[in-house]
Parts: structure tokens; sequence; C-alpha cells
């Protein structure tokens, strides 16, 4: 295994951010918390650009050796930490293909169109019914997506809990963001209920400590 040392992992209370300290509670990684609050812009301040031009959290940096290490995107960083401690993301095979495909369908569809309904719905200074309904729509599509698929496996990958449930746990922990009921997705809300009972989801939701998403 690569010598991962003094892992930060610069987050706030925000799902993307939520699939990265899951994980590393999971593998029970000993990292730092370092809270950047989105709502109070601290994306953009320049120690932050500096790790992600992009201004966006999770960003996770790591000593090797000599070298400070940085990693931006949830996606790579789940791939990347999961493949180096060889945990939640199967080495080959269809079941890494699986676990890939579905990953993919979380990262593209389910975070973005959650996000966008969570504007709609919430956020956006000026309320539009109609852009509301359309992200609602999107976002219906993927849920009915993952209910259709986890009522015929217990996790998105099939029969074991991977980065893809992983990253997509924190993104229905706020479905309410979305307007839609999880109640109408059974198969979904089981799993959701799964998942709440493993205690590093639980400490990986709580993080950073006492921040919240206004
Ligand atoms: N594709 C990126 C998206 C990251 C992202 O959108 N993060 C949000 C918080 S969930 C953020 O930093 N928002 C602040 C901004 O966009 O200024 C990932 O998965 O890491």
């Amino acid at each position: 295994m690569q010598r991962m040392e003094d892992i930060q992992l610069h987050m706030w209370a925000t799902p993307n951010s939520r699939r990265v300290s899951i994980l590393f509670e999971e593998l029970e990684l000993d990292f730092e918390v370092r809270p950047v609050n989105i709502r109070a812009g601290q994306q953009f301040e320049p120690q932050v650009l500096e790790l992600n031009p992009f201004g966006k959290v999770p960003v996770v940096t790591w000593r090797d050796g000599d070298t400070r290490r940085v990693l931006f995107e949830s996606g790579a960083i789940l791939v990347r930490f999961a493949e180096c401690r060889n945990q939640f993301l199967p080495a080959d095979g269809s079941a890494r293909d699986k676990t890939l495909a579905w990953l993919m369908v979380v990262l593209t569809a389910l975070g973005p169109h959650s996000s966008q309904a969570h504007h709609w719905s919430r956020l956006a200074a000026a309320p539009s019914e109609l852009a509301l309904q359309h992200h609602k729509q999107l976002v219906k599509r993927v849920y009915r997506l993952l209910d259709d698929r986890l009522s015929n496996a217990p996790y998105l990958a099939g029969e074991h809990y991977s980065i893809a449930d992983i990253a997509a746990y924190p993104w229905i922990d706020v479905w309410e963001w979305t307007t839609l009921n999880i109640r109408d997705f059974p198969s979904i809300e089981d799993w959701y209920q799964k998942l709440r009972q493993r205690p590093a989801v639980a400490r990986g939701m709580g993080l950073p400590l006492g921040a919240v998403l206004e």
C-alpha cells in the first residue's frame, strides 16, 4: 500500500463532502477535517483555490514521502482511496464494472439533479415553478432507477456495499430538498435505513463537527 500520511479533508456539511468523510470513516483512516464554509464563500479563498481551481469541496491532501499530494472531485477521491485500501471497489471483473457504472450514475445524475432541485426548491432568489418541476422530474427518473435496482439487489453494485452506495447516501439523506417523498421509493428507503445503521456512515455524516449548511 502506498504511503498516505497526514491526510487533510477540506469539506463542509454538504453531500459531496460527506461522501468522502463516510469513506474515510469506513476505512478507519486517521484524517484531519479542514472546514470550508461554502455559504461564507471560503471556497474562493486563495488557499482553497490553490488546491482546487474550481473552488469546490471536497478536496483531500496527504503526504507521500517528500511530496504533498492533492486530489479534488469526490468521485476521484472515492476511487483513489478505495483502491489504495482494496475495499469498497473490487479490483477487477464484473463486480468492479458494476461498481463503477453505478458510481457514475450517482456522480453524474443523482448528485447534479438533486443539487439543481435543491436550488429551485429552497435557494433561488427568484423562484421558478417551471425550473423546479423540470429538475424534480430528472431526480424522479434517477430515484425510480435506484428504487428498481435496490428492489433486486441489496446494494447498488449488487451483493456488496461499495463506493457507489457511499456516493449516493448523502444525497438520499437530503431527499426533502428535491420535493419528492422517499416513502414513494420503498427500496431506496429500506437501503437508506440499512446504511444509516452503520457507525461509520453516522460518523462521516456528522462532519465537520458542528457545521450546518444553511
Ligand atoms: N463534482 C464535484 C462537485 C463538488 C461540489 O459541487 N461541491 C459543492 C458542495 S456539495 C461546493 O463546493 N459548492 C460551492 C460552490 O460551488 O461554490 C464533486 O463531486 O466533488
